[in-house]
């Protein structure tokens, strides 16, 4: 009775000893020498932000990282050694009302894998890079190169896009046949599970940030020439879509600058500005209120500034809102999806329901209604924004594509 299973026993020791040697070399060997393509959209937005972060990131570490866009994408501005880009060809004909980029992209896709050797794909937001990754998997296979492919959710391409019908079958395909998944936020995954019939394990990995780029520097001659009497300086960074509610930023700013000497810096551009400069009019805020469109070096304009505002309808994570928090800035945001991992309530700044704006103003008072307590919060901000530093976050996405990529070898051999 006892010696069988004492032999199986010790086989399955070796076996499985042996399995996790082979699996450890391998997770090494990857590490070291990973080849990642990336995919994301080049223009202003978070996904597009974080995926050229990572990249970037990753290449420092010695990846070697092949960004496969269809522009540069806008943080990818100067030379860096293990980066590279491949641009996605655009290819028009009279016969096409639209450019068919899910084509040329898939093509290109192959191309890079191929001739770059690639070990890994990663995608960021799903629609359609998850569909389109699944489809260059499947022509590498006829070709005898087996991908990996890692999609990473970022909000609007589960809570507006995906979900849509026009689009939620594709959407829950190509996130099942991903080989791994991510999401930014706990309140992201948990949403997709409920939208979509998910068979695949989804991991959350949260946003970072780089402390290098974003921290308090000192820019007091920008203060100077925006606040020259004191004034609290008020920031908003978006795309300036529907979604982030920027009517609210300017209705709470309102309420604000009539108790307090203030002004708010709208930052980046979008559908929603002409509607914002037109409110602005009507409120007779003109010369309290600066639009500066979209900025390279935010960093240096939230250093200078008191409160970020983020009103949000939806966000899934609100990256924007930890840059803020990194240059030491107290958040006033509306309570939806992901914020409530990134703004704790109270201590790093405050979290509302969406549409209160009477509440916002006033929470942004109580910050502001001391040196002290505002010292207090960006204190918090700051010591909340390095639980998310790229240091700490970016050895997550190694560690899941080497599982990724280790599962993969498993399944081909
Ligand atoms: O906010 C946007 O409209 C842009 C969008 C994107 O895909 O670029 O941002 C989403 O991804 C960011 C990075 O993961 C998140 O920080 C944002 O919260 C998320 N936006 C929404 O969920 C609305």
């Amino acid at each position: 009775m006892s010696k069988k299973p004492q032999h199986c026993c010790g086989f399955f020791c070796i076996y499985y000893c042996l399995k996790f040697a082979v699996s450890f070399l391998l997770i090494g060997q990857k590490n070291e020498f990973m080849k990642i393509g990336v995919v994301c959209y080049p223009t202003f937005g978070g996904s597009g932000v974080l995926a050229t972060e990572l990249g970037l990131g990753l290449a420092k570490k010695g990846h070697q990282v092949h960004f496969i866009t269809y522009r540069t994408p806008f943080r990818l501005t100067s030379f860096q050694e293990n980066v590279y880009y491949h641009e996605v060809n655009d290819l028009n004909y009279p016969l096409f009302e639209y450019a068919p980029y899910e084509t040329t992209l898939a093509s290109k896709m192959v191309d890079v894998v191929l001739h770059e050797g690639l070990d890994i794909l990663h995608v960021h937001y799903a629609v359609p890079h998850a569909s389109v990754a699944y489809m260059a998997k499947k022509i590498l296979l006829t070709k005898g190169k087996y991908i990996p492919i890692v999609t990473t959710l970022h909000g609007t391409d589960i809570t507006l896009v995906g979900k849509d019908p026009a689009m939620a079958p594709v959407v829950q395909f190509s996130i099942n046949k991903s080989d791994g998944v991510t999401a930014v936020s706990h309140a992201l995954k948990q949403e997709t599970l409920e939208a979509f019939d998910i068979k695949k394990d989804i991991q959350v990995i949260h946003n970072f940030i780089d402390l290098n780029r974003f921290n308090r520097q000192n820019k007091d001659h920008f203060k100077q020439a925006i606040a020259p009497n004191g004034e609290r300086i008020f920031i908003h960074v978006s795309n300036f879509r529907k979604v982030k509610r920027m009517e609210d930023v300017i209705q709470m700013f309102n309420i604000v600058q009539n108790q307090i000497p203030a002004t708010l810096l709208m930052i980046g551009d979008g559908p929603e500005r002409y509607k914002m400069e037109e409110l602005c009019r009507e409120l007779q805020l003109c010369e309290t209120i600066r639009f500066l469109g979209k900025q390279e070096a935010v960093e240096e304009l939230l250093a200078i500034s008191d409160v970020f505002v983020m009103p949000s309808e939806n966000e899934s994570f609100g990256l924007a809102a930890l840059e803020a928090m990194a240059c030491g800035v107290p958040v006033i945001s509306s309570n939806v999806g992901g914020i409530p991992e990134v703004n704790i309530d109270g201590e790093t700044g405050y979290i509302s329901d969406v549409g209160a704006v009477e509440e916002m103003a006033k929470n942004a008072l109580d910050i502001l209604s001391s040196e002290e307590k505002l010292d207090a919060f960006r204190k918090a901000a700051l010591a909340q924004a390095h639980r998310f530093s790229l240091e700490s976050i970016l050895p997550k996405y190694e560690a899941f594509y080497a599982e990724v990529i280790d599962k993969e070898v498993y399944k081909t051999t």
